[in-house]
């Protein structure tokens, strides 16, 4: 029966991919449950992870590169747990050909996650042994799997009729098995990063102290109530999430320090008690990320407490020659700022609440750099650990060697809300509102026009302070027909925002925000 034979071995070295499948999804797993325990900010899958986000070169279209919002993460993670398994089939292939030859592309894997968690700055001896442990396990589920399936194949083929084939059917027992644990602690593993092991209770107990200077109080009016305009203050719930971080870098508040270093006459190194205690201001200041498009919602308004960086710096004393003060955090990640931002009047701040809380985990906890008027890419960085006095000649922040700008000052813009584009509203006058920032300059004046008619003026709300966002509204009387309604800022020194249409790279996005609106009768 070659026929038979040949469908035999052909279903079992299916069987075999699943088995290399299922072992290597196993073993990134473990990994992950490893890591909670020993390495609660770095598991081999997030720094192979790590390592091929830093390493994606430059011109890689439309990894609208600043930009790496939370859906992306959960779709690079995916793409990377395909990979794995797809190896792991391969792996489980070789090994039933020949004994050691899967084993050995495991092991290889391991390896590459040992390489890969080395180079990250999250580096601690709790992560060392995870990615060996991890393909250790894979290893050995693997040789079990195969072991099952071999004794399977070495019975009689096929079994007769109305008997049933026991190796077989323990075969594929332990692959249900195998398969099922691995899903469930995959569950388990998922769910424990997210209450990022302990931390989130620390947040909870921390106390925020009351500000020595509080926020301005919200003029009246600087709310426009329109339906479906966004709120003057983001909740923190709904604030956009930017960074390069796969998980949320876990720092414990009780050890968490800055260093100020570089070009200094003192080094310093603050704890979270020592910042705490000092006279803390409390500002609404409206960051927004480079990659932010026209119209587009990488923008958001929030009180935050702090501590001012100009103060740290002049405890430090910077040194004649530095021009940049290069931030890092616990995962490694940097951000460029010109010291002059950071020692001038403006309120830059190092910021430990965001709208009355302790920062949120993935906004930085336990402190972050808060600096009005630049973007987030170069100025916002989260779950801070270094200052580094510097020079733009010596230094470069994260995104600099990536394609973007070195300087990232804020481009005055505005946005249409309401009516959202498309919409269809009934002829009469029709209410049109929205946001515009010039962030530490102030907006001046809004405009619409209608079909590139003439400008009309909006009416503006007043803004919290000129390092927020301003809403404004405008009621249009329109006819039945179908619009394009632009809108344009010019901030409070007279200066128009920018009319020709440029893309976010290198150092944001210009035009006017158009909108198409249906007009019924
Ligand atoms: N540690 C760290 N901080 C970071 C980033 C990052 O990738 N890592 N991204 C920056 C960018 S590009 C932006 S736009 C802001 C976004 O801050 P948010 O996520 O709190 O809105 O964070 C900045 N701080
Ligand atoms: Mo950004």
């Amino acid at each position: 029966m070659r026929d038979g034979r040949h469908h035999a071995a052909q279903g079992s070295r299916r069987w075999a991919a699943a088995s290399g499948a299922v072992s290597a999804v196993a073993a990134v797993v473990t990994g992950e449950l490893l890591a909670g325990l020993l390495s609660p900010s770095l598991s081999p899958l997030t720094a192979v992870g790590g390592v091929v986000i830093d390493g994606l070169p430059p011109g890689v279209k439309d990894w609208a590169v600043a930009l790496f919002g939370t859906a992306d993460k959960a779709v690079f993670v995916a793409g990377m747990l395909l990979v794995v398994a797809a190896a792991g089939a391969v792996a489980g292939i070789l090994e039933q050909r020949r004994r050691y030859a899967g084993t050995a592309i495991v092991a290889a894997f391991g390896l590459a996650g040992l390489v890969a968690v080395l180079t990250r700055a999250q580096l601690t001896p709790g992560a060392v042994p995870v990615p060996l442990l991890a393909a250790l396990a894979g290893a050995l589920l693997l040789r079990y799997l195969l072991r099952r399936l071999r004794e399977d194949s070495d019975a009689v083929h096929p079994a007769p009729k109305g008997t049933q084939d026991p190796g077989r059917r323990t075969f594929l027992q332990a692959l249900a098995a195998g398969a099922g644990v691995t899903a469930v602690a995959g569950v388990v593993a998922g769910i424990w990063r997210g209450a990022a092991s302990g931390i989130s209770t620390a947040r909870e107990r921390l106390q925020l102290p009351a500000p020595a200077s509080k926020a301005p109080a919200i003029p009246a009016g600087a709310g426009v109530t329109l339906d479906g305009m966004q709120p003057l203050v983001t909740p923190n719930r709904d604030f956009y999430r930017i960074d390069t971080a796969l998980i949320v870098p876990v720092i414990d508040p009780e050890t968490w320090s800055l260093r100020v270093t570089g070009m200094v006459d003192r080094e310093i190194d603050l704890n979270l008690a020592d910042l705490l205690a000092k006279p803390l201001i409390e500002r609404h200041v409206t960051i927004a990320c480079v990659s932010n498009e026209v119209g587009g919602e990488l923008i958001g308004n929030a009180r935050w407490l702090g501590w001012p960086v100009r103060e740290l710096l002049a405890l430090a004393g910077p040194q004649a020659g530095a021009d940049m003060v290069l931030s890092r955090s616990s995962d490694g990640w940097t951000a460029g700022t010109p010291l002059g931002v950071l020692t001038d009047e403006r309120d830059a701040i190092l910021a430990v609440g965001m709208n009355g809380e302790p920062l949120p985990l993935e906004h930085g906890f336990p402190v972050r750099m808060i600096v009005p008027g630049l973007y987030g890419y170069v100025s916002a960085t989260k779950w801070l650990t270094e200052l580094r006095v510097t020079r733009f000649a010596d230094d470069e922040g994260y995104w600099t060697p990536r394609g973007w700008s070195e300087r990232g000052p804020i481009k005055t813009a505005s946005r249409i809300d309401v009516p959202r584009t498309g919409r269809r509203v009934s002829a009469g006058t029709v209410m049109f509102g929205g946001v515009a920032w010039s962030q530490h300059t102030g907006i001046g004046t809004v405009e619409l026009r209608v079909n590139r008619g003439p400008w009309q003026q909006a009416d503006l709300a007043p803004g919290i302070s000129p390092d927020t966002w301003y809403q404004w509204q405008l009621g249009m009387e329109l006819t039945p027909g179908q619009y394009e309604v632009q809108v344009r800022a010019t901030d409070l020194s007279g200066k128009p925002q920018a009319e020709e249409r440029r893309p976010v790279a290198p150092d944001g996005a210009t035009g006017f925000h158009t909108i198409r609106v249906d007009v019924n009768p």
